[in-house]
């Protein structure tokens, strides 16, 4: 075993109160490489084609990967920065144990040491209060071989049904949506069919921060003449380009759809063949929307009754049309509804399942698409398999060599987990790449009940604010210490491929989940020896189920750039385009193009209905969070990245000159945003980009720092996705906090 650092200057420079930056300055640009890997980015959902630079066991640099057909070699800050976490200060070499004693709070311990303790402990928490006292939380970031696991984990070795993962954050109010219109979930058309299509629909999505790469397919349509339609309630970089923009009012846009809908039904804009043919519902949907006549539509959205007609034209009277949305329809307590709002356009404009006839939601992190397929979601088996029905529980357990009667039933949501935490119904909690007490909303709450726990265990390559709060931390892997495979935005299945080992005691993410089984004594189905056999099993799990990967193997993924789900025969090429005419798939069997037994999609009334939050005098303005191009998720990885720091190194509050007229703030002054559950003070920004009733600030920052002390708990009722997107704040001009010195202490 490696020697276990006693050095205090190690664990200041991973413990202290500020973060350790690289910024690579030291490294020589004229060095003879060991190898380039061909492999893809580590942070967002476009997963990026790139080559690591590797020398001595360490990735020194990335080069373009000029073939890879999605980005053909284009790259965005974060990705031409990634190198720089590996071989950074504040790496996890060691398993960590706390320690109140220790500078930091924590003292490194041996790694089959640790193991045996969170056996220990899990053994223990488990025979005093029951099996589902235990509960998992879990990443997207992470291989969908991993995520596979994490599932078969929960369910064989620990046999709790409470598995989440950070994905409830994310994606799922359009995984909800796209299941119950179409049947299945992902992105119906790979993305060159955005290129030469006539208009680009954009909803709630900051393409140019978020997804450049999705914005180069943008602007190549618009090259081709395409025009571009932005619905955001700030002038986002790409709106600043487009043909329309629609400042909506947060949380409206189910008015907004049915407004459209409504104008389209009113004109005849309709494919009635398409409708006749292919989809049920229809009438009912053109019935409700009749109320949602120009007027009551510019009321509820803000947006002018002109350029509501306008937008109904422009996408009514397309030959071609490509709509896609993200996280500014999706993060809402009605996210389903606007999903489905948004899809009926589509189905009602007949413009899918044809070559620049397209619809799609952009994913997250890095496995948005293939993280939430096979089962680490409470409510799912692998194949995208139910984990309450009968005949689904039954399949897997025949393929994980248990009795069904022993798998436990659907759990609950990560959010409702915490609750179950701070209600003492959960002990114990072993969590891997999630950092909930930045990401949740309402995160006082979070903290409060994550000291309630027993025991818990984070398995993570940083030591992240949430770990901080753990017994014991275990060192896992970083993107490109493993391999294995994800499932990019078009739903593309790629291959990620090894470049460096792992350094000290850190360990394969797996492997340590292999560990924990064996100390155990529960290793019965945990012994893969490899990722290709963990693949082996997952796509023989997925056979027959809607998310078929059976014909996907890695040596096809390397020939083709990648396979397209469903796979079903290893002689079968893969599916770029979902639901084209006579297209196969494993739900209708030919009666149709969608994953129904009838072969049909279905039009869903979509009620309108207000925020949870919605504004009053006492909390005046719209709140509304997201992301900035040089930093990512809970910054847990990108505040760590010098030059990404440098680029964007606070967050700030973005405001309107009129409203910052009014409260008497000026650009650069320091502002408290405050809700009903906690204030952050900040530096304004004062932009002529947003609305004048709606302030934002970037989420990506933890303590004192964190939006998400503001951020509602509120969840969509179907999918469980919390409100991010809007809650009611005041803003008021506020002194210099003190020091930022204690960030990273828990609030009080
Ligand atoms: N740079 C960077 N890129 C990332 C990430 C990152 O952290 N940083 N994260 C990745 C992940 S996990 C995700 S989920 C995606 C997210 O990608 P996006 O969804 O594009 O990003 P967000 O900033 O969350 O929100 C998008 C837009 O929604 C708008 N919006 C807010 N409220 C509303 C509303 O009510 N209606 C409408 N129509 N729009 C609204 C916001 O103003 C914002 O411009 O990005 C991925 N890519
Ligand atoms: N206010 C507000 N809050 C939001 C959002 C918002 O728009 N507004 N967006 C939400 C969204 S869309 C998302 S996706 C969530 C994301 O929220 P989180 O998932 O909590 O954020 P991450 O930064 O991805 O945290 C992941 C952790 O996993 C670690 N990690 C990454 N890759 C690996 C790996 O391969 N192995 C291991 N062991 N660890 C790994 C990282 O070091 C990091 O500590 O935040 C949500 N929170
Ligand atoms: S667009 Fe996404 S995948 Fe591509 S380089 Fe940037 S962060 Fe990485
Ligand atoms: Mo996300």
């Amino acid at each position: 075993m490696a020697e276990i650092p006693s050095s205090p200057v190690e664990i200041i420079q991973h413990f202290g109160p500020h973060l350790a930056y690289s910024h690579g300055a030291e490294l020589d640009t004229g060095v003879t490489l060991d190898k380039l890997v061909k492999t893809h980015c580590c942070f967002c959902g476009q997963q990026c084609g790139m080559q690591l630079k590797v020398k001595d066991n360490r990735v020194i640099g990335v080069e373009p990967w000029m073939e890879f057909p999605f980005n053909q070699g284009k790259l965005c800050p974060k990705g031409v920065k990634r190198y720089l976490q590996n071989g950074h200060p504040d790496r996890l070499l060691h398993a960590y144990q706390r320690d109140p004693a220790a500078p930091g709070g924590f003292r490194p311990m041996g790694y089959e040491a640790a193991i045996r303790r969170v056996a220990e402990e899990i053994e223990r928490i488990q025979t005093q209060y029951g099996r589902a006292a235990l509960a998992l939380l879990t990443g997207a970031s992470l291989t969908t071989e991993k995520t596979y696991l994490m599932g078969k984990f929960a369910r064989m070795c620990l046999r709790t049904p409470y598995i989440d993962y950070n994905g409830r954050l994310c994606m799922v109010s359009a995984a909800a949506g796209n299941k119950k219109a179409f049947g299945v979930d992902r992105a119906a058309n790979p993305w060159s069919d955005i290129i030469g299509t006539e208009v680009v629909w954009l909803s709630g999505t900051n393409v140019a921060e978020c997804s450049p790469i999705t914005t180069d397919y943008v602007w190549q349509a618009r090259e081709h003449g395409a025009k571009i339609v932005v619905v955001d309630p700030r002038l986002t970089p790409i709106a600043r380009t487009c043909d329309l923009f629609l400042p909506v009012k947060p949380g409206r846009d189910t008015a907004l759809f049915n407004g459209i809908l409504h104008l389209m039904v009113a004109n005849d804009w309709l494919d009635h063949a398409f409708i006749e043919q292919h989809t049920n519902g229809f009438a009912d949907v053109a019935a409700h929307v009749a109320e949602w006549t120009p007027k009551r539509t510019a009321e509820v959205t803000g947006i002018s009754e002109n350029a509501i007609r306008q937008a109904a034209e422009i996408w009514g009277t397309a030959k071609t049309s490509f709509l896609l949305h993200a996280r500014g329809i999706e993060h809402h307590s009605h996210g389903v509804n606007n999903v489905l709002g948004a899809i009926n356009l589509v189905l009602a404009s007949g413009r899918l399942g044809r070559p620049n006839c397209g619809y799609g939601t952009i994913t997250g992190q890095a496995n948005g698409q293939g993280g939430r397929e096979h089962g680490q979601k409470a409510e799912q088996l692998p194949g995208g398999r139910d984990a309450g029905n009968p005949e689904d529980r039954a399949h897997i357990a025949g393929i994980w060599g248990m009795d069904p009667n022993d798998m436990p039933p659907p759990g609950v949501d990560a959010y409702e987990l915490i609750r179950k935490i701070d209600r003492g119904e959960i002990k114990g909690l072993l969590s891997i790449c999630f950092n909930p007490i930045v990401s949740l909303p309402d995160n006082n709450f979070v903290r409060r009940a994550l000291e309630k726990l027993e025991f818990y265990v984070a398995i993570d390559f940083f030591l992240n604010e949430t770990a901080r709060y753990a017994d014991i931390v275990l060192p896992g892997s970083l993107q490109e210490e493993d391999e294995g495979t994800v499932t990019q935005v078009e739903g593309r299945i790629i291959r990620i491929r090894k470049a460096v080992d792992c350094p000290g005691d850190a360990r394969q993410d797996w492997r340590i989940l292999q560990d924990i089984a064996r100390a155990l004594n529960r290793q019965q189905g945990f012994t893969f020896n490899s990722p290709g056999e963990i693949f082996e099993e997952l796509r023989v799990a997925s056979k027959g189920g809607v998310i078929d990967y059976y014909g996907v193997t890695y040596e096809k993924i390397e020939r083709q750039f990648g396979v397209f789900w469903p796979c079903p025969t290893e002689d079968h090429p893969g599916t770029p385009r979902l639901f084209e005419p006579g297209s196969w798939n494993p739900v209708a069997q030919g009666k149709g193009p969608f994953y129904f037994p009838d072969g049909k999609a279905r039009f869903h009334v979509t009620p309108y209905a207000p925020p949870a939050e919605d504004v009053d005098a006492d909390y005046p303005l719209m709140l509304t969070t997201g992301r900035v191009v040089s930093q990512f998720l809970s910054g847990a990885q990108t505040r760590r990245i010098g030059p990404l720091v440098d680029h964007y190194p606070e967050p700030r509050l973005e405001i309107h000159p009129l409203m910052a007229e009014r409260l008497g703030i000026a650009d650069g002054d320091w502002v408290t945003a405050e809700s009903r559950r906690g204030a952050c003070t900040v530096r304004a920004q004062v932009v002529r980009t947003i609305r004048p009733d709606t302030v934002f600030i970037p989420y990506h920052w933890a303590g004192r720092k964190s939006v998400n002390q503001l951020t509602i708990s509120a969840q969509d009722p179907i999918s469980k996705i919390p409100e991010y997107k809007v809650c009611a704040v005041k803003v008021y001009k506020a002194d210099a906090p003190p020091e930022y010195a204690a960030e990273l202490e828990p609030q009080q």
